[in-house]
């Protein structure tokens, strides 16, 4: 049931009376409902959030998003408690690998480099040698030899994108996000003839994403998506991501228009959070994610491989991350 204004401010106020008594931030994915942007601390792509919360002296880190999002943070930040108000919420996309079935492809492929997008398990991440975004895992795959064989997990569309634009060949892992496999070509052109000044900013996630590119402007990440829509000229743009990015967008640029792909490019998942799962994970400090420490520890050289990479500014502390001997 809905909850009126009166108990909606009630809550807002409840959770940052909390907040400040447990010494915790929020932290919000950008395809989160817009109450729980509106309430947090930071809201971004989920490395960005991890770079926030490894910034932060807060005690607690309230993640609001989907549990690899959470655990990544969790692995980044072991001195810290972080919280998952919803611990149902999770990733059709990090679903599609398991450490079992990652390490039966590898003895299929001995020797070749093992590139993770961030969408995984903790569990996923210790078997890889790095992990990317979809920001940064251009350069990642720039960054290794072109005699090594790579292997790819679990987005094929993004691994297609990245094959498309270095022109090398990869094993691709047949993982997908339900929520961008509803992004459709014929409705991105019949979006286009609505709007014919409209930029379209596409995710490399989208499952249309051969037939699609050439309809795009720009294919980003998230954060991309919000960077390109601050600094385009354009008025109107077509958004081809999680609607949940709409808010953030709407909110940070008042005097533009921004039309979704599709209202079905929807993750139930994110979703599942909300305010008053919010308020109870600051009562009860509940539910807390935890990594194992060997399971953390050599997630975290993947991820410290990434960031030596792609923003050597933002890397947070080294663990014998040195690039993977062949
Ligand atoms: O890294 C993220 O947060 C994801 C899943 C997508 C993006 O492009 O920001």
């Amino acid at each position: 049931m809905a909850l009126t204004v009166q108990e909606k401010d009630r809550m807002v106020a409840d959770i940052l009376r909390l907040k400040k008594e447990r010494r915790a931030i929020i932290l919000s994915h950008n395809y989160q409902r817009g109450e729980l942007q509106d309430i947090a601390d930071f809201t971004g792509d989920s490395l960005g959030l991890t770079q926030q919360a490894a910034k932060t002296d807060a005690r607690v880190i309230v993640f609001c998003g989907v549990h690899f999002m959470a655990e990544t943070a969790a692995v980044m930040n072991p001195d810290k408690l972080v919280l998952i108000p919803d611990p149902e919420a999770g990733c059709s996309l990090a679903a599609m690998i398991s450490a079992d079935s990652l390490r039966r492809w590898k003895a299929e492929h001995p020797g070749a480099v093992v590139v993770t997008y961030i969408n995984c398990t903790a569990e996923v991440k210790a078997e890889s040698d790095y992990i990317c975004t979809s920001t940064n895992a251009l350069k990642i795959i720039e960054s290794i030899p072109p005699d090594r064989e790579i292997l790819f997990a679990p987005d094929q569309f993004l691994g297609t994108y990245l094959m498309k634009k270095t022109g090398r060949t990869m094993h691709i892992w047949p993982g997908y996000c339900h929520a961008h496999q509803k992004v459709r070509t014929d409705r991105i052109r019949r979006l286009k003839e609505a709007h014919p000044r409209a930029q379209f900013l596409m995710h490399p996630e989208c499952g249309c994403l051969t037939s699609c590119m050439p309809l795009a402007d720009r294919v980003v990440s998230t954060e991309g998506i919000i960077k390109a829509a601050r600094e385009s000229t354009a008025r109107e743009f077509i958004i081809g991501t999680e609607v949940g990015i709409l808010h953030r967008l709407q909110k940070e640029n008042p005097d533009k228009k921004f039309y979704p792909a599709t209202e079905e490019a929807f993750c139930e998942f994110m979703k599942l959070n909300d305010l008053e799962k919010v308020l109870w994970s600051l009562e009860d400090l509940e539910h807390k994610v935890v990594v194992p420490p060997e399971t953390a520890r050599r997630a975290r050289r993947a991820i410290e491989r990434m960031l030596e990479i792609s923003d050597p500014g933002a890397y947070i502390q080294k663990a014998g991350s040195g690039p993977p001997a062949d």
